[in-house]
């Protein structure tokens, strides 16, 4: 039976067991919509397109299913982008479909063309143009295939309107085969042995463990090793969750806002083992100056990302799982074990004196006012019993969930590590919440964060999402604040507010309960009538503004140089 382009799509999109996508309508793609609304597809409409592909990456983050979003052409194409940076730079498995002004119009300046190809060939994994509505189901087949293989990321199908009409037999590919693109996911045995010889071999080992581990869906081999050998872990911003955090091997996260004992262990590391992970310029800090006792072993699904800001001693390419499988099957025995053990106890004491001497800490504010890491500390001993999943936006508030919140499991903590984009939170929330319908899903978000995508809490009512928004309001932009305050001799250049929303108000605005709070014993009270509510709800929290987050090594500082927490005298 022949059918048209639309008709492929939404039929290919139920192949793939799409069950929720994100999008927003307009000419190019009013075919696709026929033909949702003929098939009461559950299409959620936002209020921008940004919000679509937030969305879409928030629901693929805690799912590890496809994200999948759709947009128009010219416009539509455009305001995607920044979501698709965002994934992009995370490694976000995600297809999003962007209509084009008909085949026979492009080049030509047609309404609403934007050369979506050219623009988002930097930030998508892969993207394609479909020229015949013949290849269009294989090009989806591709599309999925490729977003949720190997390194995972974003993928645009970029389909002119003529190919959504144009009409041919439907034929759905059993599998893909694409000669050029064949993701490695067994590591070589013979590297596994030589890395597991070297460890070993050390006497002050470290696990250094990203985002990768989560993506592979590799927590739990990941624990079997590193307590097997007991190896000290620590975990960057996209890794958190992923061994959990405050147990004994745990250094927590390291970088920039690490903390002490994380960077003073990578610092003096012998050997380091890093699975999953890209050493990022804010895990490294100064690269001449990074862990330079060490010998490396990288175990990375992307063979480009080895050797690539780091010389790596012994290269393993896989699936982050899948090695640490066979790193698993190859554990020494118990005698050798337990030498181990031995060797490394006083790099286990070292660890414990660095984190005695420079534990993460604050003071708390003599007139009552609420430290922001104290909304951090009270918000997860108010939801320990749910296990929520805590969705950051970015700055300060950011780093103070990444430090203080301390994750236990993998896809429990959602946020742009990579790309840093403000306005992330909200929309990726929403994607959160209808991946995960009966987990407790808390926004975390800045007073300037919450102001960039406020326009999806509408959906957040529309959809009936219980979503929890806790905004950290400092009264301006603290994380460049904190920078000016440290770097530019207090010169606080654009970064405070001369007004706000009335959050209240703003909140049933878009039809969510508000609640405003500024003190310390008032907290609980007001949380926990926010987190009880079957409602999306937004609690303005008023924090103290002149607060820093500590431990912070310096841009372009060695890891070992951080400023740290002096409490006042
Ligand atoms: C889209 C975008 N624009 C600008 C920045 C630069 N930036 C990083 S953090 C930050 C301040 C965030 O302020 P707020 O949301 O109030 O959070 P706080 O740091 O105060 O916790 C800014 C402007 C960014 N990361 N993303």
């Amino acid at each position: 039976m022949e059918m048209t382009g639309a008709e492929i799509f939404c039929e290919s999109l139920t192949r793939e067991g799409v069950d929720t996508f994100f999008g927003y309508p307009g000419g190019a793609v009013l075919h696709i919509y026929d033909e949702i609304y003929k098939r009461k597809m559950n299409h959620v409409l936002t209020r921008h397109e940004q919000g679509a592909v937030h969305m879409a990456d928030g629901y693929a983050r805690a799912s590890g299913k496809v994200g999948v979003a759709l947009v128009t052409s010219g416009p539509g194409a455009t305001n995607a982008v920044t979501g698709l940076a965002t994934a992009y730079m995370d490694s976000i498995p995600m297809v999003c479909f962007t209509g084009q002004v008909p085949s026979t119009l492009i080049g030509n300046d047609a309404f609403q063309e934007a050369d979506t190809l050219g623009i988002t060939r930097p930030v998508t994994k892969h993207n394609f143009m479909v020229t015949d509505v013949k290849d269009l189901a294989r090009i989806i087949r591709e599309a999925f295939y490729i977003a949720s293989t190997g390194r995972p990321g974003p993928v645009v199908v970029d389909i002119p309107k003529d190919i959504t009409a144009d009409k041919c037999k439907f034929h759905w590919p059993e599998s893909v085969d694409i000669p050029s693109y064949k993701p490695t996911v067994q590591g070589h045995m013979k590297q596994v042995k030589k890395a597991m010889d070297r460890l070993l071999r050390a006497k002050k080992p470290v696990l250094y463990v990203g985002g990768g581990v989560i993506l592979s869906n590799g927590a739990e081999e990941l624990s079997k090793f590193a307590r097997a050998l007991n190896i000290p872990v620590t975990q960057t911003l996209m890794g958190l969750g992923c061994f959990p955090m405050g147990a004994p091997l745990s250094l927590d996260m390291l970088g920039m806002h690490g903390t002490y004992r994380a960077n003073m262990a990578m610092s003096n590391a012998d050997v380091i083992m890093a699975v999953g992970v890209r050493f990022d310029d804010r895990v490294t800090g100064k690269l001449e100056k990074f862990a330079v006792h060490a010998d490396f072993i990288h175990v990375d699904v992307d063979p480009a990302s080895i050797s690539k800001n780091v010389e790596i001693q012994i290269p393993i390419v896989g699936d982050a799982r899948v090695v640490l499988e066979q790193f698993n099957e190859v554990l020494p025995d118990s005698k050798k074990t337990e030498a181990f053990h031995k060797q490394i106890a006083p790099w286990h004491e070292q660890i414990a004196k660095w984190e005695a001497t420079h534990p993460l800490a604050y003071t708390h504010n003599e007139t009552g006012a609420i430290k922001p890491q104290f909304m951090i500390e009270e918000l997860q001993r108010l939801t320990k019993d749910r296990d929520p999943i805590v969705v950051a936006d970015v700055g300060q508030h950011q780093m103070w969930a990444a430090q203080y919140f301390k994750f236990q499991k993998p896809r429990k903590w959602l946020n742009s590590g990579g790309l840093g984009t403000m306005g992330f939170s909200l929309p990726a929330a929403i994607g959160a919440q209808f991946a995960c319908p009966d987990d407790l899903v808390l926004c975390i978000a800045g007073d300037g964060c919450i102001q960039m995508c406020i326009q999806e809490l509408i959906v957040a009512a529309e959809y009936k999402l219980p979503i929890k928004i806790f905004i950290a309001n400092n009264s301006c932009l603290g994380m460049v604040r904190q920078w000016q305050e440290f770097f530019y001799e207090k010169r606080y250049s654009e970064v405070l507010w001369q007004k706000e929303p009335e959050w209240v108000k703003l909140a049933e605005a878009f039809g969510a309960i508000g609640f405003d709070v500024d003190k310390v014993e008032n907290f609980e009270k007001v949380a926990e009538e926010a987190l009880a509510s079957p409602q999306p709800a937004m609690v303005n929290v008023r924090v103290t503004q002149d607060e820093n987050v500590y431990p912070m090594v310096p841009a372009g500082g060695a890891l070992d140089e951080m400023l740290v927490f002096e409490p006042p005298a």
